[in-house]
């Protein structure tokens, strides 16, 4: 079974997990689109689902599902979402896909979090993946010398590279842009996410701690959940 088919049998059975008249938020990412396509089958009447990424509201609404937004709908009921690693205690490195702020917002909006992946996600410790980090784009390269230095402060001896694409600096919904921190291994998660929000000029970061409450992995013959 491939990785994308163990990320569709986790975004199936978190579909299982919403009731009709929810507000539900909608991850981004592969593995969200599942869920988002898993939901959409399940025609539950008097759905609003709160997007978090315009690349998931195009999905979504493309599918037929009720848009909401945070503005219009605060609080939201369940939130499904997936991670780029799953470490001990839920917490999580989340933003590959550099849609973190708006994620992070709608989680913690929520009532309760669901995070759905393929095993592979699943690590003993954080960092493998880059940790990203959402800058402001004014003074953005001070910004990143400035994470150096706080991931130097964490013996992180990690390079912190503004994230680019072929037409140039990636840049989120929101307009920022970014960085992307090669921390191999985080040892305090905790500690490095108060001291990189006290940077000015970063707006927000991929480590998702205490966030979520339940975690649906996929496997090659089943799936297996993490509380
Ligand atoms: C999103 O899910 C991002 O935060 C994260 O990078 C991504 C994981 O991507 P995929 O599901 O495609 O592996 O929430």
């Amino acid at each position: 079974m491939s990785a994308d088919d163990q990320k569709r049998l986790a975004g199936e059975a978190a579909a299982q997990h919403v009731e009709a008249g929810m507000i539900v938020g909608l991850g981004t990412g592969s593995t969200a689109a599942w869920f988002v396509k898993a939901l959409a089958a399940r025609n539950l009447s008097g759905l609003r689902c709160v997007p978090t990424s315009e690349k998931t509201a195009d999905l979504a609404r493309e599918l037929g599902l009720t848009l909401s937004t945070l503005e219009d709908t605060p609080r939201i009921d369940l939130t499904v979402d997936g991670a780029d690693e799953i470490g001990p205690g839920l917490a999580l490195i989340k933003g590959g896909g550099a849609a973190l702020l708006r994620e992070k917002l709608v989680w913690e909006a929520s009532a309760r979090c669901i995070v759905i992946a393929d095993a592979a996600k699943v690590v003993p410790v954080l960092g493998t993946f880059p940790l990203p980090i959402e800058v402001v784009a004014f003074g953005h390269k001070t910004t990143g010398n400035r994470i150096a230095d706080v991931l130097a402060d964490h013996d992180i001896a990690a390079p912190a590279r503004v994230r680019q694409a072929d037409r140039g600096l990636v840049r989120t919904d929101g307009g920022n842009l970014i960085y992307d921190a090669a921390c191999k291994a985080i040892t305090d998660p905790a500690r490095l996410a108060d001291d990189l929000k006290l940077i000015t000029g970063v707006v927000e970061h991929g480590l998702f701690l205490d966030l979520a409450d339940l975690a649906i992995i996929g496997h090659d013959d089943d799936v297996e959940t993490i509380t």
